[in-house]
């Protein structure tokens, strides 16, 4: 697009939209109506190359890769959508011209929130990466009517609101019901012969209409855009039909309830499944559109159904769109007519698995008396992929039993979704290179040893366009201006160029005004939100992700505790003020993790309100942390907090957008943080902590004793001892006693402290003191935060597209003139 922006024509395209839209004048339009009128206008020039991005796969007969994900994270568009365009400068100044602030426009747009953490915004990360390097793609997901809650903080305890992302509908979004396609649920299936052959037929099942909504994804500066299509579910009108009569009614009526309730909302899970039959109609809807889709689309410009892998990969992503690998199956078998080993060898050449977690509770199984109730043909399909991978394990393993046990898909009468996702693809992959360790080595270690071609790593990646060109707009024209060229915004390693610039006392101090200045607007934001005043000259220490035991968001707030305790002993007490900031949704139903919200808001009440420590600590929670406000959090940190429990966090992907932003990583050997340390040097990020194989030696040896901890450290006793005397919480002193007894496991019969938190804390608090005095030497911090930036080069998703590309999906670049 670039150079054939035209002002007056951009304008024409608002006026016309607030005009059709709306009836309404520029002068009387609200600022939301603005905000669609802008997006309206923006989206006519998408639309262009929209559509001859897909005249070009048609043209060159692509391969495409469906990103099939439950969950996609992409925030707000119309900012995103403009740098593409590489027009956002241009469309600013026309927006001036007319009176009007593009943030405050940019501001009326709601998140789309359609996923929960990591695993979502990976999905958003790569669907911008793939239409930058101009890879054929499409997204597959849900179009929930209800996104991820909306977290609202009162007397300290987090409230869901539900999140109506719709009301003011998508100005982005294209319906296409001529691609409309049913799915079928639930009744019986009778088997007949006919023609020589077996046949399968679904009766007396409920159905519901899936109707595609589609979102242009636009490439970077490339003309090239491509499609994230998500499916809404709509009742199949059987009040029309003629054979009305009371059966049919009743049918009707259920399946209208189907349809509504298919779509309705997000599970707000993050790491844990939660077994509803919802969450399978969920993912056996948005699948079984998206496979009947891809097979139709192929069969467009191809014969031969046994070459569909060579026009199509699927990646599946975690272990929620698996039910892709039986429903591909039955597509073939039942209505192309492949004999079982055609299809069985289409599939697993189609079909790519990424594991996303290790975390044990994460583990998708499904009752089988619930699965074969719901998806009757399919799950005949999943018994005997269940029988024939047993019989290939007895052969490798004759007398083997347990090698049975441990890796039939089939068990226990369950249905072990990770281990059908494994049989049924080609590629198993984990998220950062510990991560596929432990999967080989531990996890997964037979599958590892039966098949060890299929397992691969792929370390996670982050879009420097939406985290460092959009959301710290200073920084990014100051790492051009710095290193002359633009071209990192395409090509992340280029930034290493910053690094001759660490020590330049002249490139220090723009690099420190710009980081004030957007601790500024951080300060700002606090301010506007939380009341809070901040002082943006503190350490702004941050620690900003989904609540989880194994995040230890815990490990945290005890620290604070124990730094507050110090200063009541020692008001004087020599240390760099310090800002710490939390942002976390807990899932609704986790009470542990929403009462460290509160314990976080507690100890936030009481230690910014006491004078006598004369502002040294500030504690800070951010209400409602989403991908918008996560722009501008990342841009003013000083210190990442990456502390997970080594082993547990597979990845993080938080990490790497704070290391782009030039803040020093305060983290456990864990996930990517791994990578990290090995990117900028170990004497540029603060590490502590058990290893992830001592964590694990422990766990094979059934945990520790905390108590031990306890009895013998009077400091830690006298912090822990507050969390049952109500020094936080005055009015009930109980009110934290879960917690304590998570830690020290007094009544509850599960293992005490399984996050370590009391075995990590004197490594954690003596990192923390290293922090504090770091800091203290201005030159030795800016010198490290700039080599941070300069060292986040592996970690842009474009690298971690182009592995995909060249090891799984194996595309074509595609050429989109306009
Ligand atoms: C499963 C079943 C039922 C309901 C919910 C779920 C569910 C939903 C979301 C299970 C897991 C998730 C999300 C997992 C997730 O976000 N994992 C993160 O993925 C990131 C991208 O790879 C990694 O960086 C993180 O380390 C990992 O925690």
């Amino acid at each position: 697009m670039n150079t054939k922006f035209d002002k007056e024509e951009f304008k024409q395209a608002m006026i016309y939209a607030l005009k059709s839209k709306y009836r309404k004048k520029l002068e009387d339009a609200t600022p939301q109506e603005i905000f669609q009128a802008v997006a309206y206008a923006v989206k006519d020039i998408i639309v262009d190359e929209w559509i001859a991005t897909h005249k070009q796969y048609d043209k060159q007969d692509v391969k495409l890769v469906y990103y099939m994900s439950m969950e996609f994270l992409m925030g707000r568009a119309l900012g995103n959508n403009m740098i593409n365009l590489m027009a956002y400068d241009d469309i600013k100044e026309a927006l001036e011209k007319m009176g009007l602030d593009l943030n405050v426009i940019e501001d009326q747009e709601p998140d789309a929130a359609l996923g929960n953490g990591g695993l979502g915004r990976l999905a958003a990360c790569f669907l911008d990466s793939l239409a930058t390097l101009g890879y054929p793609a499409y997204g597959c997901g849900i179009r929930y009517r209800y996104g991820m809650f909306r977290q609202k903080i009162e007397n300290g305890y987090q409230v869901e609101v539900p999140d109506e992302w719709l009301v003011n509908g998508n100005p982005f979004e294209v319906r296409r019901s001529e691609y409309s396609t049913e799915v079928k649920f639930g009744g019986y299936v009778e088997e007949i012969w006919e023609g020589g052959r077996q046949h399968f037929i679904q009766r007396g099942y409920q159905s519901v209409m899936a109707v595609p909504y589609d979102l242009p994804i636009v490439g970077y500066g490339n003309n090239v855009v491509n499609t994230l299509r998500i499916w809404d579910a709509q009742p199949i009108n059987l009040f029309n039909l003629d054979s009305f009569d009371k059966g049919d009614y009743q049918k009707a009526v259920e399946q209208e309830n189907l349809a509504k309730n298919i779509c309705e909302v997000l599970y707000p899970n993050d790491n844990h499944t939660a077994g509803k039959e919802l969450r399978l109609k969920q993912q056996y809807f948005f699948i079984s559109a998206s496979v009947q889709r891809a097979v139709k689309k192929y069969k467009m410009h191809h014969g031969d159904m046994r070459r569909f892998h060579e026009k199509n990969s699927f990646q599946l992503n975690d272990t929620h769109p698996t039910v892709a690998v039986p429903e591909l199956m039955r597509i073939l078998i039942d209505e192309e007519g492949l004999t079982w080993d055609e299809a069985w060898e289409v599939t697993t050449k189609t079909c790519a698995y990424t594991n996303h977690t290790i975390m044990s509770e994460a583990l998708e199984k499904w009752p089988i008396d619930l699965f074969k109730r719901l998806l009757p043909r399919v799950y005949q399909i999943v018994d005997e992929i269940n029988r024939r991978f047993v019989e290939q394990i007895r052969r490798m393993y004759p007398g083997n039993e347990s090698k049975v046990a441990n890796m039939a898909i089939l068990y226990n009468g369950q249905v072990r979704m990770a281990y059908m996702a494994i049989a049924g693809s080609f590629s198993v992959n984990g998220v950062a290179k510990l991560h596929t360790e432990i999967l080989k080595n531990q996890e997964l270690r037979d599958f590892y040893e039966m098949t060890p071609w299929k397992f691969n790593n792929k370390t996670n990646g982050i879009t420097q366009r939406r985290f460092l060109l959009h959301g710290n707009p200073l920084l990014a024209k100051w790492v051009t201006e710095k290193i002359g060229t633009d071209a990192w915004i395409t090509d992340l390693p280029k930034i290493e160029g910053l690094a001759k610039f660490a020590e330049d006392p002249q490139a220090q101090k723009e690099f420190n005004e710009i980081k004030y200045q957007n601790k500024l607007r951080l300060a700002k934001y606090i301010k506007e939100n939380n009341g809070i005043d901040v002082d943006p000259n503190s350490i702004f220490d941050v620690q900003v992700k989904r609540l989880h035991e194994y995040k230890r968001q815990l490990l945290n707030i005890l620290h604070v505790m124990y730094l507050y305790s110090r200063l009541k002993d020692d008001p004087n007490l020599d240390m760099v003020p310090r800002t710490f900031i939390f942002g976390a949704k807990a899932a609704a139903g986790y009470k542990r993790a929403k009462l460290t919200i509160k314990l976080i808001n507690s100890v936030a009440e009481v230690v910014n309100n006491d004078p006598s420590i004369q502002g040294k600590i500030k504690v800070v929670f951010i209400e409602e942390y989403r991908v918008s406000n996560a722009e501008i959090i990342f841009a003013a940190a000083d210190v990442s907090e990456q502390i997970s429990t080594a082993s547990k966090e597979a990845s993080g992907t938080g990490n790497m957008k704070f290391m782009l932003n030039g803040a020093l990583t305060l983290g456990t050997m864990d996930g990517a943080n791994v990578e990290i340390v090995e990117e900028v040097g170990i004497e540029n990020a603060f590490i502590f902590g058990m290893s992830a194989d001592e964590v694990i030696g422990y766990e094979k040896n059934g945990g520790y004793n905390p108590m031990d901890i306890f009895n013998n450290d009077q400091t830690i006793r006298r912090i822990l001892m507050q969390l049952i005397n109500g020094y936080f919480s005055p009015q009930n002193p109980e009110l934290f006693r879960d917690i304590y007894d998570s830690l020290l496991n007094t009544k509850s019969s599960d293992r005490a402290d399984t996050y370590f938190i009391l075995k990590d804390f004197w490594s954690y608090a003596d990192a923390q003191r290293r922090i504090d005095q770091a800091y203290r030497n201005r030159e030795w911090w800016t010198k490290a935060a700039i080599l941070n930036v300069a060292h986040s080069g592996k970690f842009s998703s474009d690298r971690t597209i182009e592995e995909y590309v060249k090891d799984i999906w194996h595309l074509d670049k595609i050429k989109v003139e306009v």
